[in-house]
């Protein structure tokens, strides 16, 4: 089965406590079987107004989980989206574009997909095609996989961290290592 790993992020409400829940949901789809979660990253917001200082409460609690699936691509992102609206993500298709920046309760990426290149643009593009230039991002994911190596760049996931430049600030949280399914 294929290993993936998935981006998780959350800027409202209980944080931690949407992420746990993602965790188990995410746990619970039949065809996925959980393995590990990075700790979590305090990450100051992408996507917003160059040079504007946003305020520490608008701050991302960000981690990345690791998962083997059989389930197809296409599957496995219908199944994070329902888990998103169960945690009460608004999706508005009008404007996908404005939409990007504002707080959410919970956000699910698919980042790598065994080493599948997949690209239907406007729905689905695996590796995530940012998923080199963030440090929101790369910092869990080189935790989890130091030495996965990306796909399409060729380049290990800690070789990447070690060239990114990204100044958006990226903090290790106090929270406990293992906050996840316990
Ligand atoms: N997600 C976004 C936009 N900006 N910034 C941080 N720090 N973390 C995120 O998860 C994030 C973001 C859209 O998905
Ligand atoms: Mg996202
Ligand atoms: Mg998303």
């Amino acid at each position: 089965m294929p290993r993936v790993f998935l981006s998780l992020g959350s800027n409202l409400g209980d944080r931690l406590a949407l992420l746990r829940r993602a965790v188990e949901l995410l746990a619970q789809v039949p065809g996925v079987r959980f393995l590990e979660a990075s700790g979590l990253y305090e990450t100051e917001p992408w996507d917003t107004v160059a040079g504007e200082i946003v305020d520490r409460a608008r701050w991302f609690l960000n981690c990345v989980v690791a998962i083997e699936t059989s389930l197809p691509p296409a599957t496995l992102l219908v199944e994070v989206q329902g888990i998103e609206g169960v945690l009460g993500r608004i999706r508005s298709d009008a404007a996908p574009e404005a939409e990007r920046a504002e707080p959410r309760t919970m956000d699910i990426d698919i980042l790598l997909y065994g080493d599948r290149v997949i690209s239907v643009p406007d729905d689905l593009q695996i590796p995530h095609l940012f998923l080199h230039e963030r440090g929101f991002v790369l910092r869990p994911l080189a935790e989890l996989a130091p030495d996965l190596e990306h796909p399409v760049l060729y380049r290990t996931m800690s070789e990447l961290l070690a060239e990114l430049k990204d100044d958006h600030q990226v903090i290790a949280s106090e929270l406990p290592r293992r906050w996840f399914l316990r």
